[in-house]
């Protein structure tokens, strides 16, 4: 008897485990008994083909790409590497598995059981965050669509590529939330998803960063690093939610986006190497004389420092405001918590807490302390510099190996920024505040200026020969799923 239970509930965990190919939409999520579900997925996925058509990877649609796809949510191993044609990707809705008896980790509700359902009261604030969730992931698409025509290799095409066609999934992940717990007003945002438009004046995206564009490679390896980076800050919040599936589908999501962080870091990692080498190579010891760093066809290190302080800052205001009743109520509602909340040793309620934030106070950047439930954005946003700063450390030593005295820092949190407590003053990246004109005249020292943009744009020359680099890039030290370095990660067609 006791064997039979537990053989069922073997059985049923890795039914959980294991993705569901036979229908249209892969899933773990039983779709195949959610008639009504599965329905409108299948209702809206024509429209996301149309999209993915319209503003997917601009060429190489009939290429075959070296992709990994999930077969799994089993930590231990879950992806399978093959050629595929990015449009016959098996976007699927994949959560992990269903922890027993959950329970909400924090706010009013903290120790009740985890909502399976989406609860009443809290219907709006859900169906926003899940929302604005969803829209970040197609406009990181939209954002690099153009990237293709100038990839440095085919290994760095290819990782293009697996980003790309996991935010697309990520968008699936949240329409699915929307279509299977929001009824009429959840697919007409499901809708709305693949009407909006990254830097559309009409119709753009939700969050400031998502708008920007993303102009050349250099820029991609930074919002890899950088922007991604809040996405795993935001999902690890999502992922403490008290509605669980919410949960189950951010945890999942955030394993697929580790690989994203470290195509930016070790992309980032591999431009910084290649710099130091071609100088050391032509005995230039002044990493800031930058017309002969420039002559040799790589990018100087001041450039990358410009690029870091943008990409950097526009991450920052994807944290929202220091002070914000927004994120108050999210929390209180058990909906949004903490970065590691069931880590955190406190009472989870933080009715009586408070927390340092930086605030503009008499002209001077000062710490004020301030009610822990509306500081949390403050609180998320500093622990992903926290995050940030494990890549500076990795690519300093790259620096300082090569013997040079340079050394890339995160800019000051004030230093341009347009949304929070420093939108409406200017600062330089050591946070010392500056008015309008010395802003004005100083900024394209801080800030990639046009000239910076169309030297970077010049280096963007496709390198499409098998085992084959750009100049201003260095090979990976391993390969994907370890290929060796000859391995053709696409198969251009065109
Ligand atoms: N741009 O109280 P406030 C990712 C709005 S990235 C435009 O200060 P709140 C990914 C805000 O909506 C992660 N508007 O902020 C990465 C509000 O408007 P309403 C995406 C902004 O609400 C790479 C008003 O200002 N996920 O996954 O506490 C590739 C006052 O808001 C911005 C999430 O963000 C902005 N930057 O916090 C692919 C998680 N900031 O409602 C994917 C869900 C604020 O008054 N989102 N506003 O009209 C949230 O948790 C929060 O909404 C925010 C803002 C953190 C975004």
């Amino acid at each position: 008897m006791t064997e039979n239970v537990s053989n069922v509930s073997k059985e049923h965990a890795m039914n959980i485990m294991n993705v569901d190919y036979s229908t249209k939409i892969p899933n773990n999520v039983n779709l195949s008994e959610d008639r009504q579900v599965l329905k409108a997925l299948e209702g809206w996925h024509p429209g996301y083909m149309n999209w993915w058509g319209d503003m997917g990877p601009e060429g190489f649609q009939q290429s075959l790409v070296y992709l990994r796809t999930a077969y799994s949510v089993d930590p231990r191993g879950w992806a399978k590497f093959d050629y595929v044609k990015m449009p016959d990707y098996r976007w699927g809705i994949l959560l992990a598995p269903q922890e027993e008896n959950r329970v909400i980790p924090f706010g009013e509700h903290f120790g009740e059981p985890a909502w399976q359902e989406v609860p009443g009261e809290h219907r709006a604030m859900l169906r926003r965050l899940i929302v604005i969730q969803g829209d970040t992931e197609p406009a990181s698409v939209e954002q690099q669509r153009h990237l293709g025509k100038t990839a440095p290799s085919l290994y760095d095409l290819r990782n293009l590529f697996q980003v790309n066609v996991e935010e697309g999934r990520h968008l699936w992940a949240m329409v699915y939330l929307l279509q299977k717990y929001f009824g009429r007003d959840g697919r007409e945002e499901a809708d709305d998803l693949l009407r909006r438009r990254s830097g559309d004046a009409d119709s753009p995206r939700m969050l400031g960063a998502f708008n920007e564009a993303t102009p050349d490679w250099l820029s991609f390896f930074m919002f890899t690093y950088f922007t991604d980076r809040d996405g795993k800050m935001q999902l690890h919040s999502l992922a403490q939610s008290g509605f669980d599936p919410l949960s189950r589908t951010c945890r999942f999501m955030l394993t697929e986006e580790a690989h994203h962080m470290f195509v930016g870091e070790t992309g980032i990692s591999r431009v910084v190497q290649r710099t130091c080498e071609a100088m050391k190579a032509a005995g230039i010891s002044d990493p800031s004389d930058v017309a002969r760093v420039r002559a040799l066809g790589v990018v100087d290190l001041p450039t990358i420092q410009k690029k870091l302080n943008l990409h950097y800052t526009l991450s920052l205001d994807l944290f929202g405001s220091e002070v914000s009743t927004n994120a108050a109520n999210a929390f209180n509602a058990g909906i949004k918590g903490r970065f590691h909340e069931t880590q955190i040793k406190d009472d989870h309620r933080l009715q009586n807490s408070t927390y340092p934030v930086l605030k503009l106070v008499n002209g001077e950047i000062k710490r004020v302390d301030e009610p822990a439930l509306t500081a949390l954005n403050m609180r998320l946003r500093d622990d992903y510099t926290q995050d940030c700063i494990k890549g500076l450390l990795r690519w300093n030593k790259i620096i300082s190996t090569a013997g040079y005295d340079f050394k890339l820092t995160l800019p000051n949190v004030a230093f341009h920024r347009q949304i929070g407590e420093f939108k409406d003053i200017h600062a330089t990246p050591d946070g010392v505040l500056i008015d309008d004109a010395t802003w004005n005249k100083r900024k394209g020292e801080w800030l990639p200026s046009t000239d910076d943009g169309d030297f970077i744009a010049s280096l963007m020359i496709p390198v499409t020969g098998v085992g084959e680099f750009a100049s201003w890039i260095s090979p990976p030290k391993v390969g994907i799923d370890n290929k060796p370095g000859d391995f053709e990660y696409v198969k251009i067609e065109t």
